[in-house]
C-alpha cells in the first residue's frame, strides 16, 4: 500500500484567487516527509493539469457554472488518476485547490468500489444545483452532482450515472446553507449532521450512527473529503469561505480517529487551503498538524493489516 498525493492547482470552482497555491504551499513544507516519516510508502504524483482560463470568459461555456469546461476536464482527468490509484491498492490523497475538485477524486474511486461510503466534513452543504446556486460557484456544488443531481454532463463525469447513493452519503458539521439547497438536501436519504443536531447529540453520537449505518449497509469502502472551513473562522484564516461556530482542530482529529479506525478509509480530498490570504501561517499551521495526524492514523492502519497478515 503507498500514500499516493495528487495536487490540483484549480481556484475555478470558488473564482477566488489563492486557492490553487494550496499544493506548492504544502510541498513547499514537505508534506511527503510527513507520510514517510509515518512509515509510509508514498509517491507524489505532482499536478492534475489546469489551463489558464481569463477572468471575462468565465460564463463563455455554461452561463450557471463559472468556468465550467475547465471544471469540466480537469475532475474528468482527475478521476482516471484516482481511479488508477484505488485499482492498484494505492490511497489517493487529493490535494485543493478548492472543493470543486471532489467531483473527480469521488468519481474515480466510485468506479473502482462496489458501494462507496462519502464522509463529507465541511461548514456548507456544496449541495447547490447549477439553477439553485446563487453565487454559480462549482465549489458549492459537487455534491448534489456526485448524488445525481443538476447538470448531466456533470453527473455522468468520467462515467455514466450518478456515483454514490444518498444513504452513502454522511455530511458532517453544515451551519451554512442556503435555503434552496437545504430543501433540496433534506428531500433526499442524504444523513444530514448539521451544527443544530452535533450540538444537541454530540460527535460521539454521530460517529457512532455513522459506523453503524456503514456495517448495516455494507459499503465497503470510505471516501473523506474534508473542506479545512469545517473548522472555527479563527482557525483558518487562509480559506475563502469562513463560518463562525465552527470545530477545533481536536474535532477534526477526532472524526479522522474514528472514521479511520474502520480501517476502510481508502482515499481522501483535502481542500479550500489558500495561502494568499493566510494570516501568519496560522491556516498553514493547522493543515500541517492535520496531515501528520492523518499520515499517523494510516500508518496504524498500516501496521495492523500487517499484524494481520502475519
Ligand atoms: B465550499 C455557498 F452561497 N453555498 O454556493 C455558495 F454560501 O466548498 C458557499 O464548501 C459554498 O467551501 C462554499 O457559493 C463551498 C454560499
Ligand atoms: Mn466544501
Ligand atoms: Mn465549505
Ligand atoms: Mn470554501
Amino acid at each position: 500500500m503507498r500514500i499516493n498525493l495528487i495536487g490540483v492547482p484549480i481556484y475555478y470552482g470558488c473564482d477566488r484567487e489563492g486557492v490553487q497555491y494550496g499544493p506548492k504551499k504544502l510541498r513547499e513544507n514537505n508534506i511527503s516527509d510527513i507520510f514517510r516519516e509515518a512509515g509510509l510508502n508514498v509517491i507524489d504524483l505532482g499536478d492534475i493539469q489546469v489551463d489558464k482560463i481569463k477572468n471575462e470568459d468565465r460564463f463563455k461555456d455554461d452561463k450557471n457554472i463559472k468556468y465550467y469546461s475547465s471544471i469540466y476536464k480537469v475532475n474528468n482527468n482527475l478521476a482516471q488518476v484516482t481511479y488508477d490509484s484505488v485499482k492498484s491498492g494505492n490511497i489517493p490523497i487529493i490535494l485543493g485547490g478548492d472543493h470543486s475538485i471532489a467531483l473527480g477524486s469521488i468519481s474515480g474511486v466510485s468506479r473502482n468500489f462496489k458501494n462507496l461510503g462519502v464522509v463529507w466534513v465541511d461548514a456548507h452543504g456544496d449541495f447547490n444545483t447549477e439553477e439553485i446556486s446563487e453565487s454559480k460557484n462549482y465549489h458549492g456544488m459537487p455534491l448534489a452532482s456526485l448524488a445525481g443531481f443538476g447538470k448531466k454532463n456533470l453527473v455522468d463525469l468520467y462515467y455514466e450515472g450518478k456515483k454514490i447513493k444518498e444513504e452513502n452519503i454522511f455530511h458532517i458539521g453544515a451551519r451554512d446553507l442556503n435555503i434552496k439547497e437545504e430543501e433540496l438536501i433534506r428531500s433526499t436519504k442524504v444523513n444530514l449532521y448539521d451544527k443544530v443536531m452535533i450540538d444537541n447529540k454530540g460527535f460521539d453520537f454521530v460517529l457512532e450512527d455513522i459506523v453503524k449505518k456503514c456495517i448495516e449497509q455494507k459499503i465497503d469502502a470510505i471516501h473523506i473529503s474534508l473542506d479545512i472551513d469545517f473548522m472555527d473562522k479563527d482557525l483558518v484564516p487562509g480559506t475563502g469561505t469562513r463560518v463562525e461556530g465552527g470545530y477545533t482542530l481536536e474535532d477534526t482529529k477526532h472524526i479522522l480517529d474514528r472514521i479511520m479506525s474502520t480501517n476502510i478509509v481508502k482515499s481522501m480530498d483535502f481542500v479550500e487551503f489558500n495561502p494568499i490570504i493566510d494570516e501568519e501561517n496560522t491556516t498553514l499551521d493547522v493543515c500541517i498538524d492535520l496531515l501528520n495526524h492523518i499520515a499517523l492514523l494510516f500508518s496504524l492502519e498500516k501496521r495492523l493489516s500487517n499484524e494481520v497478515q502475519c
